[in-house]
Parts: structure tokens; sequence; C-alpha cells
């Protein structure tokens, strides 16, 4: 996971710089109208940290992660997990087994992008 997404990062940093210079908005593709029961998980993150430092869900129990960028241009993901989200977007899923995950923000997204890790905590 690691590797891959340092692979990713490194080849798209030019891209992905110039596209949020301009602006652009792009829709990732696993993004989802947000479910309206269940457990909501809800992400803002602005330049450049998230709203929160942990977010807790329940193991076993479906929940969705609703995501939103409130400045500027970032993304999550979840070290270990299917996440993958940019600018905006939704994600219902479920974790079994309890434990901590890495958030981290996916999108190069300026000075502090090192700074953006926030912590999935699953009870
Ligand atoms: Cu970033």
């Amino acid at each position: 996971m690691n590797k891959k997404w340092g692979l990713l990062i490194s080849s798209v940093a030019l891209s992905a710089m110039l596209m949020t210079a301009c602006g652009g908005d792009k829709e990732a593709a696993s993004t989802a109208p947000a479910a309206t029961t269940g457990t909501q998980v809800n992400i803002e993150a602005s330049n450049w940290k998230f709203n929160q430092e942990t977010y807790e869900v329940k193991a076993g129990e479906e929940f969705t992660i609703n995501f939103k960028s409130t400045e500027g241009f970032h993304g999550i993901g979840i070290q270990g997990l299917d996440v993958d989200l940019q600018k905006d977007g939704s994600k219902t899923m479920k974790i079994d087994t309890a434990g901590e995950y890495t958030i981290f923000c996916n999108v190069i997204c300026g000075p502090d992008h090192a700074k953006m890790v926030a912590k999935l905590v699953v009870k």
C-alpha cells in the first residue's frame, strides 16, 4: 500500500499540483450519494488539516464516510482499506476487526500536505 501510494504520488505530483492550482474539479469514480441511515462519519479537510484528529466507528457495523474539502483541494485514503476520495465524496463500508487506521490526504495539496493525517479508530 505504502509503495503503491509512493509511486502514484510521485508520478502524478506535478499534474496534481497543476490541477490544484487551476482549481480543477474532478469527481472521484468511487463517489456515491451519501446514505441517510447508519453511522455517518463526517470528515472535512481544509488547509492543512482534518476537522478531527480521530474518528470512531464500531467494528462490524456499517458506516458511511462523508468527505468534504472545505478549503483547498484535498482527498483521503485510509491505510490498508479501500478508500480513495478526492475533493468531495462518500463511501459506505464495514470493518470487522477493531484497530486503528491512518487516514491521510492523497492529493498533493501544498506545503503542509504531509501534516494531513488523522486516525480512524474501530472499536
Ligand atoms: Cu494533501
